[in-house]
Order: structure tokens, then C-alpha cells, then sequence
């Protein structure tokens, strides 16, 4: 079969609730794919941030294996010798006390907005059902209907009524926004570092400290959707150590399960995660042994491999790069560390456009709100690559 026909066939038999670049992937090693025909690729989507150690990296899949040939699944109604070693771990490099294990990060955002709701009526004596969060405009947090009943995008919402109450959005960006929207039932304000999906919008300096000041004089709940900035996307392990902020909670999946197991988590403090008590939430696939181990190794490989700094160090050169093509078609560079954001000026075309021309060219990239392309390489991405791919960004820009 070659690309025509595996196209063809999940056109037929999968949901179209995708449009994938027309490009039928079959290998991955490091920052490098290979479709059906054999072609390879430089991956500068890297799942969205899932692939920040590379594909397949060989102690990750290591792991993996041995994992496998040891022990897979047990349900949380058993211990295993996975889980307490990862918890461990993921509170040494937080600064956290205490994490639950999900497996997507939408079951992550949707722990963490229970246990905000939780923490408000058991600790803050919110009345019944009248626990408010706050959230803001253009965020992305998952497609669960409980989350797409506060997103401000149609497409995401359209058709899949009736929505969840008990939110309230405001504009990004704006901490005065936020302490006018703050009553005596707000539980949480609910926050992506950089927001994502929105196009790679940085917000100003200060922001997050702010917002965190403020959500603690008005004692609610600050948590931050680190699912795609975490992990050393933007050039620190967390974005928020940009400005020297901790959460109360924190929110993290996609580079955890190493690009190869879906995990994600809540990490928080004991008092707050005391809400969870045996029965009231879980999964049966959270925190299985597979997923742990491979998380272990996963997180260790980012410090080991010291892929934040590379990041900042690798996210800057980039970024200086791609302003200095001085591209007549380009709007705004923007970003953090390996996290950047290309805007094309509505005249020159849509980012998908740039996107096919790209994946000719030998590069993967993704468009996000018909004008912005975001580059999100893997994180063990070379200098010597990024060049490579300037070479053919340049061309698709001229
Ligand atoms: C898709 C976007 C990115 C996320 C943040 C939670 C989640 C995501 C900040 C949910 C997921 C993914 C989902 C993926 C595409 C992708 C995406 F374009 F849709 F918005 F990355 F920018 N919080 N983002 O970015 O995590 O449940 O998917 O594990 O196809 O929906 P999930």
C-alpha cells in the first residue's frame, strides 16, 4: 500500500475529526520520521509537545520493554512498585506534595477541576453546587464536555450542548480582569502559562505573579495547564519558574509518558489533594505500572539530558533566526524556548498553505488559527538541524 491508499482507507473507516497533512507516517528516531514511501522528515510538531525527548529515545524505550516483560496493569486496587517511586519523583522537581495519576491530560484538567470544586465546598465552606471557576478566553484544555463548556471556540462546542455551569471566562492576560471576576463561590482560577492552542500567546511579564498574588489574597485556587509548556517545552522544566511562581496546582501529561504511553498528573499540596478520599474519583488505567516507569524515565531523561536548557539555549538562536529572514510574509515571531509561534500576515496566506509547503520540503509543522505555524521540535533537536530546517523555512517563506 503506499500514501494514496492509507489515506484512502482511513478516510473510510476513521472519523473525520481530523485533517491530517496528507503524509502516511511509519518510522521515528529522534527528531527524524519516515512516511510509507520513505521519505524523512524533520518533526518540528513533536505531538504537540508529547515528543519533547525525541522518538523512540532508547532509554525511554528501554524502560518500556522491561516494563512490559515485568508488569503491566494491576487497576489502583492493588500497590505496585511503579507508582510511589514516580509520585516521589514528580514532587522532588515541583516542589509539590502529593500527585494523582490520570491518563490524558483532559482527565488531568478534569481532576483538577474537581478537586478545586471539592477543596471550595469541604476547606472554603462554598455552598452546594455553587462553586465558580475562573477561566480564560482562547484557552485549550482538553475536549471532554465539561471542558469544551468553557472554551471560547465554536468549533470545539458547537452541537455538543448541554454545557457544564459553573465557569466564568475572561480575557487573558489581564489580572485586573481576574480580581473583578472573584466572588465569595470562586474556587480556582484555571491557567495555560503560554496558551497553546490560541497560537502561542505569551502573556506580559509578571502575569502569572500577579494572578498568583491574587488568587491568594482572595483565597482560591491557582492552577496552572502545564500539559503543553511543562516538561522543558518553553526552556524552563515549568514555564512558570519564568517568573518564580509556584501553583497550587499543577497540570501536567503529554512529554511525561516520553512520546510513547499516554500519562498525565495532578500535582498539589496534602492539605488540598486530602479531598480525594478511597472511592471518589480514579481510572483504571491511571498510574499503571507501564506508564509509571516509563514516566520515571521520561522526566529523567529531560534532567539528565539537561533538554530545558537546550531549549532556551536552542528556542533563542531560533527565534533570532527566523526574525533575521526578515520575511515580508510574516506578521510576528513569538514564543519561548522551542515553543515559537511563526504569524503570517492575513495577505500572504493561510499557515496551512506554509504547512504543505513545508512538509515538502521535508519539515512537519502544524497550523494553529489559520494564521500562526508553531515549530515545537524535540527537545534533543540539534543546531546543526534547526539550520537545516531554516534553510527550507526560508525557501517556503520567500
Ligand atoms: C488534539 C491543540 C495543542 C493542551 C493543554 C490540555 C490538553 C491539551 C494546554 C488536553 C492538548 C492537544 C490536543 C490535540 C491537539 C493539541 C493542541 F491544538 F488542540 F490545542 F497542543 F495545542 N491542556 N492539546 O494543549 O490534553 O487530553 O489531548 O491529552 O488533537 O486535540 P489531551
Amino acid at each position: 500500500m503506499n500514501t494514496a491508499d492509507y489515506i484512502q482507507l482511513e478516510e473510510k473507516y476513521s472519523a473525520h475529526n481530523y485533517h491530517p497533512l496528507p503524509v502516511v507516517l511509519c518510522k521515528g528516531e529522534g527528531v527524524w520520521v519516515e512516511d510509507v514511501e520513505g521519505r524523512r522528515y524533520l518533526d518540528m510538531l513533536s505531538a504537540y509537545s508529547a515528543l519533547n525527548q525525541g522518538h523512540r529515545h532508547p532509554r525511554i524505550i528501554q524502560t518500556l520493554i522491561e516494563q512490559a516483560n515485568r508488569l503491566t496493569l494491576t487497576s489502583r486496587a492493588f500497590h505496585t512498585d511503579q507508582l510511589g517511586p514516580l509520585c516521589q519523583l514528580l514532587c522532588e522537581i515541583t516542589g509539590q506534595e502529593q500527585v494523582l495519576l490520570m491518563n490524558s491530560g483532559a482527565e488531568a484538567v478534569e481532576t483538577a477541576i474537581k478537586c478545586a470544586r471539592r477543596w471550595g465546598y469541604t476547606k472554603k465552606g462554598v455552598p452546594p453546587d455553587r462553586a465558580e471557576i475562573i477561566v480564560c478566553a482562547n484557552n485549550f484544555h482538553g475536549r471532554t464536555t465539561t471542558i469544551i463548556s468553557f472554551s471560547t471556540e465554536a468549533l470545539y462546542r458547537d452541537g455538543f450542548g448541554p454545557f457544564t455551569p459553573g465557569f466564568k471566562i475572561i480575557p487573558y492576560d489581564n489580572p485586573d480582569a481576574l480580581e473583578q471576576a472573584i466572588n465569595k463561590n470562586t474556587v480556582a482560577f484555571l491557567v495555560e502559562p503560554i496558551q497553546g492552542e490560541a497560537g502561542i500567546i505569551v502573556p506580559r511579564h509578571g502575569y502569572l505573579q500577579r494572578a498568583r498574588v491574587i488568587c491568594h489574597q482572595h483565597n482560591i485556587l491557582f492552577i496552572l495547564d502545564e500539559i503543553q509548556t511543562g516538561l522543558g517545552r518553553t526552556g524552563r522544566l515549568f514555564c512558570y519558574q519564568y517568573e518564580d511562581v509556584r501553583p497550587d496546582v499543577l497540570i501536567l501529561g503529554k512529554a511525561l509518558g516520553g512520546g510513547c504511553i499516554p500519562i498525565s498528573a495532578v500535582l498539589t499540596s496534602r492539605e488540598i489533594m486530602s479531598v480525594f478520599v478511597p472511592g471518589n474519583h480514579g481510572s483504571t488505567f491511571g498510574g499503571n505500572p507501564l506508564a509509571c516507569a516509563v514516566a520515571r524515565t521520561a522526566v529523567s531523561v529531560i534532567l539528565e539530558e539537561k533538554l530545558p536548557e537546550r531549549s532556551s539555549e536552542l528556542g533563542t538562536y531560533f527565534q533570532s533566526r527566523l526574525k533575521a529572514l526578515n520575511s515580508s510574509k510574516v506578521k510576528e515571531i513569538r514564543g519561548r524556548g522551542l515553543f515559537i509561534g511563526v504569524e503570517l500576515k492575513p495577505e500572504a496566506g493561510t499557515a496551512r498553505e506554509y504547512c504543505e509547503k513545508l512538509l515538502r520540503l521535508g519539515i512537519l509543522a502544524k497550523d494553529t488559527h489559520e494564521q500562526v505555524i508553531r515549530f515545537a521540535p524535540p527537545l534533543v533537536i540539534t543546531r546543526e538541524e534547526i539550520d537545516w530546517a531554516l534553510e527550507r523555512i526560508a525557501q517556503a517563506l520567500a
